[in-house]
């Protein structure tokens, strides 16, 4: 098959016109923006043959024919500041690809863009609850940073969903082509990088409560100050992940609600997020203890009251070595010596995919290593490379 490069940047421009801000997107799960996208997304399916198919959260897929098919695909849904290649790469190659295959007489490709990758409502939501790692009804009661529900969110697109979920087994295996999000590729000017693991992640929100006071006067030994609870907590916590991290492993404090947030009283309450991530999932559980222990200690040395959320994560997962041998010598045909195997940081819905079927994933260079930022890029004969390895990659699992 022979794909359309000219095809493929326009419909991915096109894409980038939905939310665009800057150089960036903004098109959070459920978004007007999002939403917008994702039919456009059903229209440019349709056009390009295959059925579009909301299912009950709102993951779109493009189904080519009722039988079984290789299905590839991302999200499209972005982080609160998207850079305008994170998921949307991957959904426009897939389409690229459907469109191309189609054209040559086959293999059957499916398309498919998961919701809520980013995790509005906590890691990979979309396709966590496709692939039955967190039933819908505990999804429904999660809640975003705003304290949205997650019914109530995908409820804006209830008019939308076509039906039940689909069955996983109509699909013989996924790719994901995504952008590295990392400083790699870009580094060692190569072009491509096959994946051969996912990091596992683990993510909870933490909740400390004191006593909201005057600034002035109340003296610092009768405080109970939340904030200072979380930086006591933050400066414990690095000292003793020494003993049990390596060079790898990440962990990150991103989100912080001080309450009530004004300059001149003593924070009531702080409500932040942790997540941390690592290839081994022994590593990732004594970091929870870790984490629990040291809050707890926190918490009662500054007579503040500690609360923990759902904690929400997947295992480290590894890509089917049929799949990523497929990939390899595509990348080989197409970019000889200027690609790499190598390990994913970010995590991806490729992951939920690996509980049913062979995965395996592609990765273009993004520039200076930048994503989750406006400025994320990637020169566009790089994004054309990667769809031709893609393709490649299908052909040879034809
Ligand atoms: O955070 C991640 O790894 C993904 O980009 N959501
Ligand atoms: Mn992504
Ligand atoms: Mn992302």
């Amino acid at each position: 098959m022979t794909p359309n490069p000219d095809r493929f940047l326009e419909s991915l421009h096109a894409l980038r016109s939905i939310g665009a801000v800057e150089t960036g997107v903004v098109r959070p799960a459920y978004s007007d923006k999002d939403i917008e996208a994702r039919q456009w997304l059903a229209a440019q399916m349709e056009q390009a043959g295959l059925t579009p198919y909301f299912d009950p959260v709102g993951n779109l897929f493009g189904l080519a024919g009722v039988g079984q098919s290789l299905l590839i695909g991302s999200h499209s849904d972005t982080q609160p500041e998207g850079g305008w290649l994170d998921g949307a790469y991957g959904v426009m190659t897939a389409l690229e690809i459907a469109r191309a295959s189609k054209e040559a007489g086959g293999p059957p490709v499916s398309v498919v863009s998961f919701q809520d990758e980013e995790g509005r409502f906590g890691v990979t939501t979309g396709s966590t609850v496709w692939s039955g790692g967190r039933s819908l009804a505990e999804t429904d009661g999660l809640t975003d940073s705003d304290g949205v529900s997650f019914a109530d969110a995908r409820a804006k697109m209830a008019d939308l969903v076509s039906g039940d979920f689909l069955d996983p087994a109509r699909f013989t295996g996924f790719i994901e082509a995504h952008i590295e999000q990392g400083p790699y590729l870009d580094t060692y000017q190569e072009a491509v990088g096959v994946v051969t693991s996912i990091v596992g992640i683990r993510d909870m929100r933490i909740t400390l409560e004191g006593q909201q006071n005057h600034a002035g006067t109340t003296p610092m030994h009768l405080r109970r100050d939340a904030f200072q609870g979380l930086s006591e907590f933050n400066a414990r916590l690095n000292e003793r992940f020494r003993a049990v991290v390596n060079r790898e492993t990440v962990w990150t404090i991103g989100h912080v609600a001080l309450h009530p947030n004004g300059a001149s009283i003593v924070p009531g309450r702080a409500v932040f997020s942790m997540q941390w991530r690592d290839g081994d999932a022994e590593r990732l559980n004594r970091m929870e203890e870790i984490i629990r222990q040291t809050a707890q200690e926190v918490a009662s040395a500054r007579d503040l009251r500690l609360s923990f959320g759902a904690l929400l994560g997947l295992e480290p997962v590894t890509m089917d070595p049929r799949l990523q041998q497929a990939l390899a010598e595509a990348a080989e045909a197409e970019v000889p010596g200027r690609w790499r195997k190598m390990p994913s940081g970010a995590l991806h819905d490729t992951t939920n995919l690996a509980r049913h079927m062979p995965v395996a994933m592609l990765f273009a260079p993004s520039i200076g290593g930048v994503s989750h930022n406006f400025q994320e890029d990637t020169a566009e004969a790089d994004l054309v490379t990667g769809l031709k390895v893609l393709a490649g990659g299908v052909a040879r699992l034809a």
